[in-house]
């Protein structure tokens, strides 16, 4: 195998790199594992089901039975080296297929056999778009009870642009699918029952049927091409190596997309699918001569540690090679370069340009860098969606804080979609993802590779504290039984100040009520307690506090008595001057399918949100909206519910709001309630 991996990835342009793409559970591990098999990368063939898929390797993946970092593993086909990126179809794992896309030069949509379009497939097909991405639709599981092949091309049809049009047709049915018509080169294989394959004539009975479907596929290739086009007008029909030439240029073009169809567990149509994808997917670009310069696209794990995965974008990349990290600066040193089947390492001892490859152990290397000799500079990051769901989350036992935070930020360098935070003002440690199977993901590799038990708990919101009108409060400590006394007397009026402007002192006395220097310990008191919160455990902000009064002793008078005194003030006038609590609004931009709209909106309003505008972008509208940042802890998931998956957003912070009364009353009782019964306490 290491002499096929390393005779092939001599030439660029017998490459091809590919990344499976589509719904969940429509069979991309098992096609790609169909792929290794058929192709003898592997001895014998693995199954999700009995968790052993070469591209499916950690027990997260086993444990659920998905996909959730993207396998990558090459198989030959025909002299072609086809590098296969099997990427998740769950949603919440939507920052691999971008991995994964960036990696590879074209796609390969794998559908179900049904008319139903499923959501995974259109979400694939938006990527695909969104990136320009040549791509190929398989329809799969065409030996399934049931299965339709032309229903779901009709489905497919139906929706989808670059429009979809059936490159091979099948042979048989269900139980009795056996083989596939090649519209392309009219052969017809089948395979026996044995597993042996051979070519046979095409089907009396599907004569009918492949003359209509080539007639199509004629068309769709003279059409990507105006010469192509004249001479099909002229002539009537094309050569083989003309429709074969059109077809490339249309696919690569954005204008076609061919479906072929296969059962990857019965490993029918799998030799055809390689074919078509060296045939008709386009190889990468390679300059081969130029300065070495290597993209690392995904980060992952296995049981030899950190992996990084990197196609070479220009020259040659050598083992032990030393390379300058263009992203970052710093150098790293590529110890040992291999091409991976899975968790299998193929040692390489070098990896030409348009090839993809790994490495373990890079220093301080991520996801997105390039690495290479200066010329040109870094290729672009990849850009991944920002996080949508957060929880605060604690180690079960204590001592294990230092633990989860480092194990947390390895985590997050190697999954861009992870954020991890600790807020300084509620004192939480937040990680944010894509939702919440990605979280529960993140727990568990927490627990298996560093050994830490969590909790979580929905992230408390940072409210603020301040007030709405004037009160002036006394604010006593005194205590002068028996010993060294205390003194301190203390009144303060309290009053908003215009949003924003923070804390305003005024020392308004007159006279020697409170000597010059206990002054700034009254001060001091009220802004360490406005820090802590006043009225509901938040920070007091916006709030001007004049010192009009006050009484001192000249024995028992302390620094601090006046700080103590200046706190029982603050507490008594915010509470007096009408408390209010401030709220942080997030501007958010939900893009949806226009058919959700009216749902959004309205889900949004139920939300306190203020919808500001929409705007309709092919099909889908972005609906910007103003919400209260407590409202939308939840969003992820209730937007996935009601879009079925279709819908994402962002969101970031726009500015502070005065919360409705209601809701600020209940939330400054408790606090004070807990107070209360923290000071009867003591
Ligand atoms: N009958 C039949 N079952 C299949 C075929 N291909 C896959 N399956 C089954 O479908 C299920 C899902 O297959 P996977 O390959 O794990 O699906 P996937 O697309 O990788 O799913 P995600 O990783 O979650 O996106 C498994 O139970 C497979 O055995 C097929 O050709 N025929
Ligand atoms: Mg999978």
């Amino acid at each position: 195998m290491c002499f096929i991996a390393t005779a092939i990835a001599g030439a660029g342009g017998k490459i091809r790199n590919v990344v499976l793409l589509g719904h969940s559970h429509d069979g991309k591990t098992m096609l790609a594992e169909a792929m290794l098999f058929a192709s003898g990368a592997v001895a014998r063939m693995g199954s999700t089901d009995q968790a052993t898929a070469t591209t499916d390797f950690e027990p997260e993946e086993h444990k659920r039975k998905i996909s959730i970092t993207l396998g990558v593993a090459f198989a030959e086909h025909n002299g072609h080296k086809i590098n296969i990126i099997d990427a998740p179809g769950f949603f919440d794992f939507a920052g691999q297929v971008i991995s994964g896309l960036r990696a590879a030069e074209g796609a390969v949509v794998v559908v179900g056999p049904t008319a139903q379009l499923a959501v995974g497939t259109e979400v694939a097909w938006e990527f695909c778009n969104r990136t320009n991405k040549p791509r190929i639709v398989v329809v799969n599981k065409l030996d399934k009870e049931n299965s339709d092949f032309y229903g779901a091309v009709a489905a497919l049809r139906e929706t989808l642009t670059p429009r979809p049009f059936p490159l091979h047709l099948p042979i048989g049915a269900e139980q009795e699918f056996r083989g596939i018509v090649d519209l392309l080169h009219l052969k017809a294989f089948v395979t026996a029952e044995d597993g042996k394959g051979s070519e046979v004539p095409i089907p009396d009975d599907m004569k009918q049927r492949v003359d209509e479907y080539r007639g199509q596929l004629i068309e769709a290739a003279a059409e990507s091409d105006d010469s192509l086009l004249e001479k099909y007008l002229d002539a009537g029909t094309l050569s083989e190596e003309e429709i074969q030439r059109g077809l490339r240029q249309g696919i690569l073009d954005g204008k076609v997309a061919p479906v072929v169809c296969c059962s990857a567990t019965k490993l029918l149509g799998v030799r055809t699918l390689m074919a078509t994808i060296a045939e008709l997917m386009p190889p990468p670009e390679a300059e081969l001569d130029k300065p070495v310069k290597a993209f690392v696209f995904s980060t992952g794990g296995d049981q030899f540690g950190r992996v990084s995965y990197f196609k070479v974008v220009a020259g040659t990349v050598k083992a032990d090679a030393h390379l300058p990290n263009l992203s970052r600066g710093g150098e790293e040193r590529l110890a040992q370069i291999f091409f991976p089947r899975g968790k299998e390492h193929v040692a390489a001892s070098e990896v030409h340009a348009g090839d993809i490859a790994a490495a373990t152990k890079l220093a301080h290397t991520l996801t997105g860098d390039t690495l290479g000799l200066k010329d040109g500079g870094p290729v672009a990051p990849i850009d991944f969606p920002g996080p949508a769901y957060s929880l605060a989350i604690t180690p079960k036992a204590r001592g294990d804080e230092e633990k989860i935070s480092s194990g947390l930020a390895r985590l997050s360098e190697e999954d861009p979609t992870l954020h991890v935070e600790r807020s300084e003002e509620t004192k939480q440690l937040v990680i944010a993802g894509l939702g919440d199977v990605h979280l529960d993901v993140t727990l568990e590799r927490l627990k298996r590779k560093y050994g830490v038990d969590a909790t979580t708990a929905t992230p408390r919101v940072p409210l603020r504290e301040t007030v709405h009108g004037h009160a002036r409060a006394e604010g006593r400590h005194v205590k002068q039984s028996g010993g060294h006394g205390q003194y301190g007397i203390c009144v303060i009026e309290v009053e908003p100040t215009a949003r924003g402007e923070g804390f305003v002192w005024e020392d308004k006395i007159f006279g020697g009520s409170i000597p010059q220097n206990f002054r700034p310990s009254v001060q001091k008191g009220i802004i360490d307690t406005m820090a802590k919160g006043v009225v509901a455990g938040y920070p007091m902000v916006d709030v001007k506090v004049r010192l009009v009064d006050g009484k001192y002793h000249t024995v028992d008078s302390n620094d601090m008595a006046f700080q103590i005194a200046g706190s029982v003030a603050i507490r008594r006038g915010a509470l007096d001057a009408g408390p209010v609590l401030l709220e942080p609004l997030v501007e958010a931009t939900i893009h949806v399918p226009e058919k959700y709209l009216g749902d959004i909106m309205s889900d949004i309003n139920g939300r306190r949100g203020k919808i500001l505008g929409t705007e309709p972008t092919d099909g889908y509208q972005d609906v910007k909206a103003m919400v209260p940042e407590s409202e939308m802890l939840r969003f992820a998931l209730d937007l996935r519910s009601i879009t079925q998956g279709r819908g994402s957003f962002t969101k970031k912070f726009s500015h502070y709001e005065e919360m409705p009364a209601h809701l600020a009353k209940g939330i400054i009782e408790e606090f004070q309630k807990q107070h209360e019964a923290a000071a009867s306490a003591h």
